[in-house]
């Protein structure tokens, strides 16, 4: 095999909202150490450096090829010198000796391993290592932390919360709450968003969005679905936030600000034969159930369109739409809304489709988001 640009690599965009990417990744050896050193910086808090090397992964993510030689990404976007050199010496000796350091690095194993639990991030994962804490039992066994709700949620299921969600068991997820929403409103509507909605197999919890087209209702749909789901037994942890939703308000320049809509992160208990145990289940270990994180997000139906875009990601995929939206056309983008500043007025839309018209882009179907 020869080693020049399989494709016109100039036809390649900067933005991933003007690429296709699928859930097949051609580069997965390149972009997987790509993201080691993206998630190093992440936990190092310096945000520049991991957008810069989640950017480089996205890229090479959408070849519809593998990269064989450094030549063949001449013309790509968004690889600097740092990126090139770690592709030159993946392409030679098949492992980069900068990934391999991070990977052993103990800092970084611990707070990979602190920033697992469900309910604790960067910061908190930075401040238990600097007092010297290691592992969960160090965490545990320290009487001067107090953890708050979400993170004792995230210890007490750990192990089922940290493996992988299925796609079956997302559909029986569907079930359960489609069941819920329509038992409390005939007309109430369910689309299944996040990963799942992207085509992906697997994921680590499974994302909704619920709504009805009554104006109003969908700020009381929330409680009463967990409410329901409480009298069913299934509820292991909610995390209800109200909508703090503010119509006139322009669209977040931040992307990494969370949207106003009502929403819920939850844990639930999932029975049946469609768990799987695995083969690391524990002997002794035969109860027929998992638990399992759901998201629930709530928006009015006339922002339906654009929540739908915002949660079904992928983030890098939506980092660009905003990127592009506001570099590009000038526009504010968010999960809430578009907001042409040029023209100084909203964009309504009641499909996808719509919002990427809007601002001027071909369609990207949910299974080519996957940047
Ligand atoms: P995964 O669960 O399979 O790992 O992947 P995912 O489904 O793509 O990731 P996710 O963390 O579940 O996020 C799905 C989308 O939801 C993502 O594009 C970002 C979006 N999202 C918001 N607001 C919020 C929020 O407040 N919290 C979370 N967790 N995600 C949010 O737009
Ligand atoms: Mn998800
Ligand atoms: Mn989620």
């Amino acid at each position: 095999q020869g080693c020049s640009t399989p494709t016109p690599v100039a036809r390649v965009s900067q933005y991933a909202c003007q690429r296709r990417t699928t859930t097949e990744n051609n580069n997965k050896i390149l972009t997987d150490a790509f993201e080691v050193l993206a998630e190093s910086y992440e936990l190092n808090q310096l945000e520049g450096p991991c957008l810069a090397f989640r950017r480089a992964a996205s890229v090479l993510k959408s070849l519809p090829w593998a990269v064989q030689c450094l030549g063949a990404t001449q013309g790509l976007p968004c690889l600097g010198e740092h990126t090139k050199a770690l592709i030159e010496e993946i392409l030679q000796y098949g492992h980069s000796f900068e990934v391999e350091k991070i990977l052993s690095d103990e800092r970084y194993q611990t707070l990979k391993l602190f920033t697992s639990v469900f309910g604790v991030g960067p910061k908190t994962a930075e401040k238990w290592y600097r007092r010297g804490l290691r592992s969960f039992s160090d965490i545990l066994a320290e009487p001067s932390i107090q953890l708050n709700r979400m993170q004792q949620s995230g210890f007490l299921h750990y192990g089922d919360i940290s493996r992988a969600v299925s796609k079956a068991e997302a559909r029986a997820l569907g079930n359960i709450i489609d069941e819920a929403v329509h038992a409390i409103t005939p007309d109430g509507i369910l689309a299944l968003t996040g990963g799942f909605r992207r085509g992906k197999e697997f994921g680590h919890d499974v994302d909704f969005i619920v709504t009805t087209p009554e104006q109003g209702k969908e700020e009381t749909l929330l409680p009463n679905i967990i409410d329901r789901l409480k009298e069913q037994g299934i509820l292991l942890y909610s995390d209800y936030q109200t909508s703090t939703f503010d119509i006139s308000k322009l669209p977040s320049h931040k992307f990494e600000a969370m949207d106003h809509f009502a929403k819920c992160f939850l844990i639930l208990r999932l029975e049946g034969s469609l768990v799987d145990r695995g083969l690391n289940s524990t002997e002794g270990d035969s109860r027929g159930w998992r638990a399992v994180r759901v998201d629930l997000v709530s928006p009015p139906m006339e922002r339906y369109a654009y929540a739908l875009l915002g949660w079904t990601g992928s983030r890098q995929f939506e980092r660009d739409l905003r990127r592009f939206a506001r570099l590009e056309q000038h526009m504010l983008l968010d999960n809430h809304a578009l907001y042409d500043k040029t023209k100084k007025e909203f964009l309504a839309a009641t499909t996808e489709r719509d919002i990427f018209a809007h601002l001027g882009l071909e369609y990207i179907e949910p299974w080519q988001r996957n940047a």
